[in-house]
């Protein structure tokens, strides 16, 4: 029995290497994965295609738990576009970050008022929920999405979003507020690469935003030349840059032609959140959030990731 005992033991360790089954959430459509690690555990908020969905019909956010990377636990609905008074449809693309014992959850949502897209921020007093709109209204209003949030060492919150432009403002502590005013970054080929073949876009950057920190090295990944989309990234000496580009982490695979990548570090082990259509039934409107372990090279540059399953 001890030997049987220490043989499960180190299969559970193997288990929760990143070999966990894609997709991660088999009995709904998901997308645009936005993971974090509080308590010991990875929690994902993941937005929801809905059945039958032939235009990115989205109502609400879903969360999902776990402590091994393996074994996944459904928490349901933590908001939908009724959490926001002011919002039409559009349950988009968001993320949640901790601060001084609450939650913050950051969503783009079109607006009942002319039906142009504008991001929302709710809040909560545990991870789970309940979330309650924290304004009332938008915190920004100018028609582009995908929000990330990043609270950099020094304690200032970045808020970065945007398709086409990448622009963010410098939250306040309240997390809920902004100083300074909408800042828009220089979209360069230095900075995230040159595209060819787009009438308007000259650069790889579409969308879908994501800024973490290893070390002293900032990246900025995000979603690239659209459609099929790829994933790709960008560093930096810092929160705001000056960003060089550095190429694909994953390429265009799969029956999606959106992807949205979402980066944390758990137990020691990296890993890329990412969607694709690799459930049945499964396509560009019905997406579904996988996770792959992903590696860095001794440079700080990050190796490419295959779909383990597309
Ligand atoms: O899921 C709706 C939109 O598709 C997201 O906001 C984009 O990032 C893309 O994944």
């Amino acid at each position: 029995p001890r030997l049987m005992f220490i043989f499960l033991f180190l299969a559970s360790l193997l288990v929760g290497l990143g070999a966990a089954d894609n997709p991660v959430v088999q009995t709904i459509y998901t997308a645009d994965p936005a993971p974090i690690v509080h308590d010991g555990r990875v929690w994902l908020f993941t937005g929801h295609d809905e059945d039958g969905s032939t235009n990115f019909d989205m109502r609400d956010w879903h969360l999902f738990s776990t402590n091994d990377m393996a074994n996944w636990q459904h928490h349901g609905v933590v908001m939908s576009l009724a959490t926001f008074s002011w919002a039409k449809e559009r349950a988009w693309a968001g993320q949640v970050i901790a601060r001084n014992g609450r939650f913050y959850y950051y969503v783009p949502v079109s607006k009942a008022d002319g039906g142009a897209m504008a991001i929302g921020v709710a809040v909560a007093d545990a991870i789970t929920g309940p979330y309650v709109d924290a304004l009332g209204h938008p915190l920004v209003d100018n028609t582009e999405i995908d929000p990330t949030i990043f609270i950099d060492d020094d304690g200032q919150a970045y808020l970065y979003w945007g398709n086409p432009n990448l622009l963010y403002v410098l939250l306040n502590e309240d997390m809920i507020s902004y100083s300074g005013g909408i800042q828009q970054v220089e979209l360069t080929a230095e900075s995230f690469g040159a595209r060819s073949g787009h009438p308007t876009r000259t650069t790889m950057y579409e969308e879908g935003p994501w800024l973490h920190k290893r070390g002293d090295l900032y990246y900025m990944s995000f979603a690239a030349d659209c459609c099929q989309e790829n994933l790709q990234y960008s560093t930096g000496p810092s929160a705001t840059g000056p960003w060089t580009y550095r190429g694909i982490i994953m390429d265009r695979e799969g029956s999606a032609f959106t992807n949205h990548g979402g980066i944390i570090q758990f137990q020691g082990q990296d890993y890329l959140f990412y969607h694709n259509g690799a459930l049945p039934g499964g396509g560009g409107f019905t997406r579904s959030v996988c996770v792959e372990a992903l590696f860095y090279n001794e440079d700080g540059t990050i190796q490419q990731v295959q779909m383990s399953r597309s």
